[in-house]
Order: structure tokens, then C-alpha cells, then sequence
């Protein structure tokens, strides 16, 4: 009985494959969280949901900025980038399967008082609470019969910065770009989507978001997250686990073993 949570797959099976191994992964008994962008860029991005879908209730995951791109791809709202090679998904037959179990899943899952998951992590200033709060305002959008255009008039970088009065598309806005695009902040706390490089090559009008200190966060709480390749899992920070270490870059893929806090990583 093995909870794991795993980093950023990207349509990479046969490194999903390799860490399922790895770690004796038994459905019956253990279960898979994902961090999220189970698609695009890697070789096979259906057999990752095939895989995925088929291991029932022993898998879980949250949604990252690949994922709902693909909800609105396959709407034909957003151009096919050939570079996802997400084209032997797209003209699966069972692609409205995997669309509708892909949008059942939240922005946010916790997974114990103490745990919690998202793509791109835990904005600077909410707590647990309020996470899952807003993760739920935009579940219930997915939920809706035309979620794909709605998830497209969400797309865009503005508000920068939240504000709890924030209302309507701003605020779902703001909320799913916390959620699944986030890395730098500004020190006034405003979202920064130029800046992807390592914290030490970062300006210092920019600073990684798990370096604000957020005061509704306590010591014993933990965030784990992926998105963010170039971080290769480190944060300095016991609080802030980051699993993205970018096999779809010919790195690595990373799972975190949630019961005895231990990390496997499968090589490229
Ligand atoms: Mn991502």
C-alpha cells in the first residue's frame, strides 16, 4: 500500500513504463498521483492515457497547461502543434473517452492535511483551503457542456496578480495560470510568464514562487508540484517538492514515494 506521486510524464510511455516497474507498481494495492501535463512533446501520449485510464481508481491526477490545450485542441479551438505529436491521440476513437476522464480531474488535490498537489504548485499567500476552493470553481467549468470554448476564453497572462475580489473570467484566469503555468513571481507578486531559466541565472526582480513566503502556510504543510524542467527537482526546500525533472528532455522522470518520502528517478 504505496501512494507515489509522479512528475511530469508528457506522453513519454516508455518511461512511465520503466518507473511502474521500477517501483513494482500494483493497482490492486498502490496508487499513481499525477502532477499533471500527461500529454504532448513525448512519443506517445495515447498509450500514456491508455495506460493511465486503465489503472482505474488506484490513479489519480491534476490537470496541467498541456492537458486542458489539449481539451481545447481537440474542440478544434486551438491549432495541432505537430511538435505535441499528440496526432495518433487526437484521431483515437477513444478520444472523447479520454477527454472526459481528463476533465473530471481538479487544478488542485489534497492528498492529507499536510499535502498538496497541483502542476505548476501553491500560490504565495493561499492555503490549503483556499486552494481547493478555487481549484473546484474551475472543476465545476470543466464540467460544463461547452468547458472547451470556455477553458479558450480563459486563455491569457492577465490579471498578474490575484486579489479574492477578483470576479468572472479574470478570476478563473488568474486561477488556472496560478495553477498550471506559474514559476517566477515579481516581489509585488505578480505572475511572471517570460522567466523560465534556473533560480541562479534569475534577475532579482523575480524570484521562484516557493520563495515568497506564504503565511498561510504552516511548517509541518508540503506542495508538490512539476512544470518547471529547469528546476532538475531541486528547491532547497523540504516544503516544496518539485517532481518536473524533463525525460522529456532526455533527463529524467521523477516519483516521490508519499509513504516514506523517498525519490526514484528513471534516466532518459
Ligand atoms: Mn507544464
Amino acid at each position: 500500500m504505496t501512494d507515489y506521486v509522479v512528475g511530469d510524464i508528457q506522453g513519454c510511455l516508455i518511461g512511465l513504463d520503466k518507473l511502474l516497474t521500477q517501483i513494482g507498481f500494483n493497482p490492486h494495492q498502490d496508487k499513481l498521483i499525477a502532477v499533471g501535463d500527461l500529454v504532448a512533446r513525448g512519443e506517445n501520449s495515447l498509450g500514456v492515457l491508455e495506460l493511465c485510464y486503465s489503472l482505474g481508481n488506484s490513479f489519480t491526477s491534476v490537470l496541467g497547461n498541456h492537458d486542458l490545450h489539449l481539451l481545447t485542441t481537440q474542440a478544434g479551438l486551438k491549432q495541432v502543434k505537430p511538435s505535441d505529436k499528440l496526432a495518433p491521440l487526437l484521431q483515437s476513437k477513444k478520444i472523447n473517452q479520454y477527454i472526459d476522464w481528463l476533465r473530471q480531474y481538479p487544478l488542485a488535490y489534497q492528498y492529507d492535511d499536510n499535502t498538496l498537489i497541483s502542476h505548476a504548485g501553491l500560490y504565495p499567500g493561499w492555503s490549503f483551503a483556499q486552494a481547493i476552493r478555487y481549484s473546484d470553481e474551475i472543476q465545476c467549468l470543466l464540467q460544463q457542456p461547452d468547458f472547451a470554448k470556455q477553458i479558450n476564453t480563459l486563455y491569457g497572462n492577465q490579471p498578474y496578480s490575484w486579489h479574492s475580489k477578483l470576479t468572472g473570467k479574470q478570476r478563473l484566469r488568474f486561477i488556472i495560470n496560478a495553477f498550471t503555468r506559474m514559476r517566477y513571481i515579481t516581489v509585488h507578486g505578480a505572475l511572471d510568464f517570460n522567466a523560465k531559466m534556473q533560480p541562479n541565472l534569475a534577475p532579482a526582480t523575480i524570484k521562484p514562487w516557493f520563495e515568497q513566503h506564504n503565511p498561510n502556510l504552516s511548517e509541518q504543510q508540503r506542495v508538490l508540484f512539476g512544470h518547471w524542467a529547469s528546476l532538475l527537482g531541486q528547491t532547497n526546500d523540504r516544503q516544496f517538492i518539485a517532481l518536473d525533472t524533463g525525460y522529456v528532455w532526455g533527463n529524467a522522470l521523477t516519483c516521490f514515494n508519499l509513504t516514506n518520502n523517498t525519490r526514484i528517478v528513471i534516466k532518459a
